[in-house]
């Protein structure tokens, strides 16, 4: 799986990630980590694309309406190569694609009930971090602290000339991909983004394989995770490193949580201490569930109210 200590982005290949099975929801557990979370004063939430699947933006690795089960018309190499920074000067239509698709048009996702949860873990002073692989935005539509949330895997709200380094904003890259028009009018198809200045490849600072993550995950990844007396995984595989390894890095009997379809990391069976809990199902039913054992359903509702 190669060396899971360094500070670049890798996944193992699709063949490597053994088929996982879904699994419901254990209510039973979701009682121990409602009192747990009510305990909890310094929460690190990890989460990944399967947060937002309830906002209708597809996942990576979910069978068939996974997006890598849905890249064959690319012809790519291999369904990872999308986020190859080779492949992408060769050939940047298919991230491109996926970037229309992902950024989508103005007003099309919103938070669901997962975000807003993470968002409600803050109004209640339990958040330390929100470590996040997603590159939506969606977090910080729920109108959580730009400083609460680490975006492990960079952003599409600015992007860069490869070649002169010159920065652009969400804007230009939205008026490329035909998401906004330009005086009054939109263009469909897709322009490959080029620098103003010298005509280079402009890129969204999304973190492509082998890249180095951003500063602030490096700023607070360590401490983080030494001062938290709780770990909550949302949605994710646990497959691409090095986020894929921040929950083994806390300290030893500190209660981790993971709410997913399926287990991954060091939730599986085999892996798990009595630390560890694992709550199936779908994270916004779960969410939701959590909401009433805690008492917040009423500000559950007002938060999501504000926003539609
Ligand atoms: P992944 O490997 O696709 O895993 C998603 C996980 O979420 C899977 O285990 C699913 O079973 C699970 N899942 C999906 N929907 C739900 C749901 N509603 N309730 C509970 N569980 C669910 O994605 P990872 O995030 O682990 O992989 C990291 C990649 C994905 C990062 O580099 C991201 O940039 C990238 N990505 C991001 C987005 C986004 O920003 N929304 C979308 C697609 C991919």
């Amino acid at each position: 799986m190669g060396n899971t200590s360094s500070g670049k982005v890798f996944t193992p290949t699709i063949e490597e990630i053994i088929e996982k099975i879904e699994e419901p929801r254990d209510v039973d557990c979701l009682e121990k980590v409602a009192k747990i979370i009510a305990q909890s004063n310094h929460i690190v939430v990890i989460t990944g694309a399967g947060l937002s699947t309830e906002s209708g933006i597809s996942d990576f690795r979910t069978k068939s309406s996974g997006l890598y089960d849905n890249l064959q018309k690319f012809n790519l190499p291999n369904p990872t190569a999308i986020f190859d920074l080779d492949f992408f000067k060769q050939d940047p239509y298919p991230f491109y694609a996926l970037a229309k698709e992902l950024i989508g048009k103005e007003g099309q996702y919103l938070p669901n009930t997962g975000h807003y949860f993470i968002r409600l873990l803050e109004q209640h002073g339990k958040l330390l971090r929100n470590f996040t692989q997603n590159i939506d935005g969606l977090e910080f539509k729920t109108g959580i602290d730009r400083s609460k949330v680490v975006q492990c895997h960079g952003t599409f709200e600015t992007a860069t000339c490869l070649n002169c380094s010159t920065k652009y904003s969400l804007d230009f890259m939205k008026q490329c991909l035909g998401l906004l028009s330009i005086n009054g009018s939109t263009k469909e198809e897709i322009q490959i983004p080029k620098c103003n200045k010298c005509d280079g490849i402009v890129k969204s600072d999304v973190v492509f394989f082998g890249e180095d993550l951003p500063e602030s995950y490096f700023q607070h990844s360590k401490s983080d995770l030494q001062q938290c007396d709780c770990i909550l995984v949302m949605g994710t595989s646990l497959a691409v490193y090095p986020v894929a390894s921040l929950p083994n890095k806390s300290a030893k009997g500190t209660p981790k949580v993971m709410l997913n379809r399926e287990r991954g990391g060091v939730f599986t069976k085999e892996r798990m201490d009595e630390n560890d809990y694992f709550v199936g199902g779908n994270i916004g039913e779960s969410c939701l569930l959590l909401c009433e054992k805690l008492g917040w359903e009423k500000e559950l509702h007002q938060l999501q109210q504000k926003n539609t």
